[in-house]
């Protein structure tokens, strides 16, 4: 992993292969991941100044993967003894302000950011396994990591970006999205590669099953109350036989569904640190999303250049529920 110091950093960032994301943004190639330009300065103090704690959870994904939602459902399963679902801080405040992004909102803003929360902390980050500070890896702390598939991921992507640049919602324009798929195809997307950001997790997850929990957003639509089952339990909060009684799962299955928290005044309004609007992290939330935007012949393409980096390694997606 390359060490950089603060004093030469503008010089150094200088130095890295750049590329333009779909947008026109641009994506710095640091560490083997394609950075956008405007966080990495966070990615790189995050990655050098980052100490972990054994009872930190860190949540991590490849960006517009199911991270927001993962946010509320950890969030609701470590604080259950403290709040019921209808007091739950999630009515007032947005996933990402209860959970921050270490890159963008903690790092970003400071090199020595105030991280004085009460344990368990629940932090979260879309920077490579590979390049997870060493304090996370070598320490007693919890990863868990969301994945999507990688036409729905894209999808998400687009929209999210393109909205912020138009601020309107209609369907992708054919040159954006044709500049946009060729760059996924090789590779080159936020903290893309896509393939690189999900095997690297995936390999840490077979390798080190007590230290890395590996959910999919397509398994979560399936079948939540068993997802927050395995989730709890990893976490060291796993649910008593009387909190099944009474339905404590479902209760904070319904409050972090997607169609609450897209209707929570707090997540209709205000705006994110990055500068998207709370509500452009609630758009759809549904599984096969991308026929409606990749045409048969795109989504074939990009899904063979996937399927082929995940070759041999076991993970598969789906593609529609
Ligand atoms: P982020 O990486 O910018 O935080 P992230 O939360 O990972 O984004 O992904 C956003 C996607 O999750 C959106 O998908 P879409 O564009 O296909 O609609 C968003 O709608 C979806 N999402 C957000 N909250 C939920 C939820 N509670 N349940 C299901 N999907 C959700």
């Amino acid at each position: 992993m390359e060490t950089v110091k603060e004093d030469n950093l503008q010089e150094f960032l200088l130095t890295l292969p750049s590329e333009k994301n779909w947008d026109g943004t641009p994506l710095l190639l640091f560490n083997e991941t394609w950075y956008p330009a405007s966080s990495i300065r966070g990615a790189v103090s995050f990655q050098q100044n980052f100490r972990a704690q054994d009872s930190d959870i860190i949540l991590a994904s490849m960006p517009k993967s199911g991270t927001t939602w993962l946010k509320a459902l950890t969030f609701s399963v470590v604080s259950r003894d403290r709040y019921s679902p209808k007091e739950s801080p999630l009515i007032t405040a947005p996933p990402h302000e209860l959970v921050p992004f270490l890159e963008v909102d903690l790092y970003l803003k400071s090199q020595n950011p105030n991280l004085d929360f009460p344990p368990p902390r629940i932090l979260s980050c879309h920077t490579h396994y590979t390049y997870l500070p060493e304090s996370i890896r070598d320490s007693n702390c919890k990863i868990v990591y969301v994945c999507r598939n990688p036409l729905d991921q894209a999808v998400s992507d687009f929209v999210f970006v393109r909205d912020r640049v138009s601020g309107i919602a209609n369907p992708l324009s054919s040159s954006l999205i044709d500049e946009g798929f060729e760059n996924i195809c090789r590779g080159v997307q936020s903290y893309g590669p896509f393939w690189n950001n999900v095997l690297s997790y995936w390999k840490a997850s077979l390798e080190r099953p007590d230290k890395v929990l590996f959910l999919k957003y397509e398994d979560l639509k399936e079948d939540i109350i068993l997802n927050l089952k395995r989730l709890a339990e990893f976490l060291g909060f796993p649910f008593t036989e009387e909190e099944e009684k009474e339905g404590v799962i479902e209760e904070i299955s319904r409050l972090c569904s997607f169609d609450n928290l897209k209707d929570l005044e707090v997540n209709r309004n205000g705006v994110h640190s990055s500068g998207f609007s709370n509500s452009a992290f609630f758009r759809k939330g549904e599984v096969g999303d991308w026929g409606n935007h990749f045409t048969p012949s795109m989504a074939e393409r990009f899904w063979k250049i996937v399927e082929g980096k995940l070759d041999g390694s076991g993970l598969t997606f789906k593609l529609s529920q």
